[in-house]
């Protein structure tokens, strides 16, 4: 991998650098670098023992381990093999008879704008009742069950009932399609599914039961024994006699209290399925001992909760970031969070705004895709600006799913979090099962775009395609040297993809991230430039897509959004195409030519001209996923003039592709 050039580097020096106040240090559990670097030289010194206390002051066993890392078949890591716990238990029960028995676990708001409210003990019965439920249908111990559920409470219970019985969930994001959904609970071979009737967002009801029903009727399907449905609205829905029940129906018979069936720590708690570069999505197995460890010890060392806080982590329970930071980790550590059901323009763009002062949220977790949508909204419309809401609540805020450029930063910093509020850029994927690079809101300081350092015991590194590490300034592949607790597992039925796809032979053994990063000459702080496949070599150089698209939207009088990718080019070997949405209206002839040459310039001017996107492509909007990712796959069919034979089944927006395509 060669170095990016000097003149793109130059433009990516980031000199703003917030340390943490004085009293955010203080009140902080790791409270400046020093304690930071201790819990850094603790685990480098004795890597066992730092896990293995760290498992044991953590979490409740019913089983003490004796082993904590076996790594007799690597990549095949083992952690806490013979020690045995329940997640559930660890997320209910074991706050029972302490004063978090009686705290609110979860402020449920829904799309409408209702409340309700479950304290722990009451959920431990919602849960309890259900697992009773689901054993009273013949599920057990090892049995996999499909989960399609909007958010909402019952989706969390779900998950927790699954866990309580030692069942494997697959939580399929309720808006992939039926395709999709068959796909999955093939692979998975689930024996049951637990889904609604409909969705509520953004003022539509949405059916989810139907995408079940029509999911099965595909074929392949024969394992699945029931589907149960949670009756979110009055609005009636397709039963099939024999197969099919409501949740309310077979929860009403059921006792309020199951004992947790304890399970070995390696035992799977979910399969959670997730793109790969290639092929068909991949079922991330993540264990039950490891991963939770990590759940909670991440949202005391990330989020520095305290027993007050009131935590908001917007991510669908259809992704890994709501498994870990809304149905696991603030559970386990006993907070008291809201789970949101709607989105975050309805009514209007200033929902997320309304709710933090409505709730008095104090810790905020969201993407940088609704960061910037909402920044956008917010310059097009007072009203839907920040400062019309009270935000004073909030003391902590956070970033993850992709890169956040500086600009969308500082925003956030400034007019959500009064310039006050650390964040931290928390740098992970489903197969870590939770944060990996990320600051420490007391100790580290904050420099915007960065996720600045790997939490302690964390050996992330960048290395060149055979393994080396290369020094700081420099490019290279993102990998993490040795194997952590809630490391991906294996791939659901294909170990062979597995060691494939994370361990390839070249790299030495280490874990392949998949992404490129760089580390900044004076601090040593990580920067992610993108998905390697979405590195671009043009005329020779390598640049990162991230990098371009920071400079476009760094123009910002003019640049909402931009997403640039390669496309084959006779000349150049490849060529930059940008795909750019504008905080004005779409501009079509000599106008879009025009603006096309000013942005062309301006990316000239800020990396250099190597950097120039070639083709300049102007729509209302970019193609994305339900949980904001920008489709890159499909722009770069776009780019090449191809047409698109990708699934797009997950597109919250399948119009855009036409409008971008016509452009040509
Ligand atoms: C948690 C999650 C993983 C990919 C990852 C990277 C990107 C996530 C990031 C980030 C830069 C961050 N990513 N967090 N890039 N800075 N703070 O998003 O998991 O959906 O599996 O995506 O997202 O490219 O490889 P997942």
């Amino acid at each position: 991998m060669s170095t990016p050039s000097s003149s793109i580097e130059s433009t990516l020096v980031e000199n703003r650098v917030f340390e943490p106040s004085e009293a955010t240090r203080k009140a902080a559990r790791i409270s400046g670098m020093e304690a930071y670097n201790a819990l850094c030289a603790e685990a480098e010194k004795d890597f066992e023992g730092f896990w293995a206390q760290r498992a044991r002051e953590t979490l409740t066993w019913s089983k003490p381990f004796t082993k904590v890392l076996d790594e007799s078949n690597k990549p095949f890591y083992k952690w806490f093999e013979d020690g045995e716990l329940n997640a559930s238990f660890n997320c209910l029960d074991r706050h029972m008879g302490t004063p978090v028995e009686n705290k609110t676990a979860i402020i449920f708001e829904a799309d409408g704008g209702e409340v309700t409210k479950v304290t722990y003990k009451e959920l431990l019965a919602k849960v309890s009742q259900f697992a009773n439920a689901l054993k009273a249908r013949g599920v057990k111990k090892g049995d996999r069950v499909v989960i399609y559920m909007p958010m909402t409470i019952e989706g969390v219970v779900a998950m927790q009932a699954c866990a309580r019985i030692g069942a494997t969930h697959s939580v399929v994001f309720g808006g992939f399609s039926a395709k999709a959904l068959q796909e999955r609970i093939q692979d998975a071979g689930a024996v049951a599914v637990i889904t609604a009737n409909y969705q509520l967002r953004g003022g539509k009801e949405l059916p989810l039961k139907s995408i079940v029903d029509e999911g099965i009727a595909m074929g392949g399907c024969d394992t699945i024994k029931d589907v149960i449905v949670f009756q979110r609205t009055a609005t009636a829905c397709n039963m099939v006699a024999g197969r099919d029940s409501f949740m309310h129906d077979v929860m009403a018979s059921q006792s309020t209290v199951c004992p947790a069936e304890m399970v070995s720590a390696e035992h799977p708690l979910f399969v959670l399925y997730t793109s790969g570069s290639t092929g068909k999505p991949k079922g991330v197995q993540h264990s039950t001992g490891g991963y939770l460890l990590w759940a909670n010890l991440t949202m005391n060392w990330t989020f520095d909760l305290k027993d007050s806080d009131i935590f908001w982590c917007t991510a669908d329970i259809g992704w890994i970031t709501g498994h870990t930071y809304v149905a696991y980790g603030p559970l386990a550590a006993g907070a008291t969070q809201i789970v949101f059901e709607g989105v975050p323009t309805y009514p209007n763009a200033g929902r997320f705004w309304q709710m933090i002062e409505k709730h008095k949220c104090t810790i905020f977790y969201t993407a940088p895709t609704a960061i910037r949508s909402l920044i956008k909204a917010a310059e097009g419309d007072e009203k839907v600006h920040p400062k019309n809401w009270d935000l004073t609540s909030l003391r902590l805020m956070g970033s993850v799913g992709e890169p956040i450029n500086p600009e969308a930063w500082m925003w956030y910093y400034k007019h959500v979090g009064g310039e006050r509020c650390p964040i931290v850029d928390t740098f992970w994927q489903t197969e870590t099962g939770g944060h990996m690079i990320t600051p420490l809101p007391g100790a580290t300081p904050l420099v915007p775009g960065s996720c600045t350092l790997p939490l302690p015991g964390i050996t992330a590194a960048i290395v060149d395609e055979t393994g080396n590490d290369v020094a700081n300034g420099a490019g290279g592949i993102l990998v993490v040297k040795k194997p952590w607790p809630s490391m991906i597992r294996t791939i659901w039925g294909d170990p062979e993809r597995f060691k494939k796809s994370y361990f390839p032979e070249e790299l030495k053994g280490y874990y392949l991230a998949g992404d490129g990063a760089v580390r900044s000459a004076d601090r040593g702080y990580f920067r992610i430039t993108g998905r390697i496949d979405d590195v671009l070599n043009v005329s020779g150089h390598r640049m990162g897509t991230m990098e371009i698209e920071s400079a476009l939207v760094g123009k910002t009088d003019l640049v909402a959004e931009a997403a640039v990718v390669g496309r084959p080019d006779d000349l150049t070997g490849e060529a930059i195409v940008a795909f750019v949405v504008l905080k004005r209206s779409r501009p079509t002839g000599d106008e879009a030519k025009a603006i096309a040459k000013e942005l062309r310039d301006w990316v000239g001017k800020e990396i250099g001209p190597i950097a120039k996107p070639k083709d300049i492509r102007f729509g209302d909007n970019l193609p994305k996923t339900r949980s904001g990712k920008i489709m890159r796959r499909l722009l770069r069919s776009i780019a090449k003039g191809e047409a698109i034979t990708q699934d797009t089944s997950t597109l919250e927006n399948p119009a855009i592709l036409d409008q971008l395509a016509e452009n040509n």
